[in-house]
């Protein structure tokens, strides 16, 4: 595993305040993206950006990612990453939640499980309202990273290659990482609407269970890599390339944004 140990302090909350004007217009993009039928699976309380890009739809891709990937992010991301930072499009989702109505959250599992350990990728998971106290954001444990560790040594020796991860082997990795944290004292961050919550794929974490107040969390989450450092999961699990796409970042962001294109057949 070469994941960084620099970055062994995640999670960690960044302050960044987005202003309420780009806060509710992220809110109705994410509204609009919601509306938008996916046929495969229709009952989803989250869309991938790739769903807009397959619907053709890459104007909303475009918005959000002007919106959301701004300023210090990218600075950010550079730093830790000792890299240009590319967004891994197939992996960044953004996600309409409604307690009591959507379908069950997600349960304890390491992004590792569809990225592989080999390269560091950054979640910027930034909340669109607070969440925390009254709408539920993400637990962590008091196990932070030796959990995740734990889970990719295990993977690694039943997984020699980079295998799907609906296999039994990654349901089991999933079942054995659950029990391991299930007595493991949680840490939830109380995160403000706009500010970004980062971790890489080596965190354990799960939706925060909240009891009470019904509640819509409204959040987008923007996976980056490096740019010379793209896990092998990525291509792998997914079956995907990334490829650069002529004019579609015309700079001013520091991002260039890495459009997923279809390899497979
Ligand atoms: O936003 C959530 O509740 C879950 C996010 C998450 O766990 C993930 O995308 O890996």
């Amino acid at each position: 595993m070469k994941v960084a140990e620099s970055i062994s302090r995640f999670p960690v909350v960044l302050r960044r305040g987005l202003p309420d004007n780009v806060l509710s217009f992220l809110i109705d993009l994410v509204d609009e993206m919601m509306e938008l039928k996916i046929t495969r699976a229709p009952k989803r309380a989250y869309r991938l950006l790739t769903d807009m890009l397959d619907l053709g739809r890459g104007d909303l891709v475009e918005r959000l990612v002007r919106a959301a990937w701004c300023a210090p992010l990218p600075d950010v991301a550079r730093k830790l990453l000792s890299d240009d930072p590319v967004l891994l499009i197939t992996h960044c989702i953004v996600r309409r939640y409604e307690q009591g109505v959507s379908p069950p959250a997600s349960p304890w599992h390491v992004d590792a499980e569809f990225l592989g350990f080999d390269q560091p990728v950054i979640n910027f998971w930034t909340p669109l309202v607070d969440v925390g106290e009254m709408v539920p954001g993400l637990s962590f444990t008091s196990d932070r990273r030796e959990g995740g560790y734990a889970f990719g040594t295990w993977l690694e020796s039943v997984q020699p290659s980079g295998s799907s991860s609906d296999t039994q082997a990654f349901q089991r990795g999933r079942a054995v990482l659950r029990e391991r944290l299930a007595p493991a004292a949680l840490i939830s961050p109380i995160v403000s609407a706009g500010d970004t919550l980062m971790f890489d794929q080596v965190i354990p974490h799960k939706t925060q269970q909240m009891s009470g107040a019904p509640g819509v969390r409204y959040s987008v989450e923007l996976r980056v890599a490096g740019r010379q450092h793209l896990p092998s999961g990525y291509v792998g699990s997914v079956n995907r390339i990334a490829i650069v796409p002529d004019g579609f970042w015309e700079g001013g962001h520091g991002l260039e944004v890495i459009r997923a294109c279809d390899m497979s057949g």
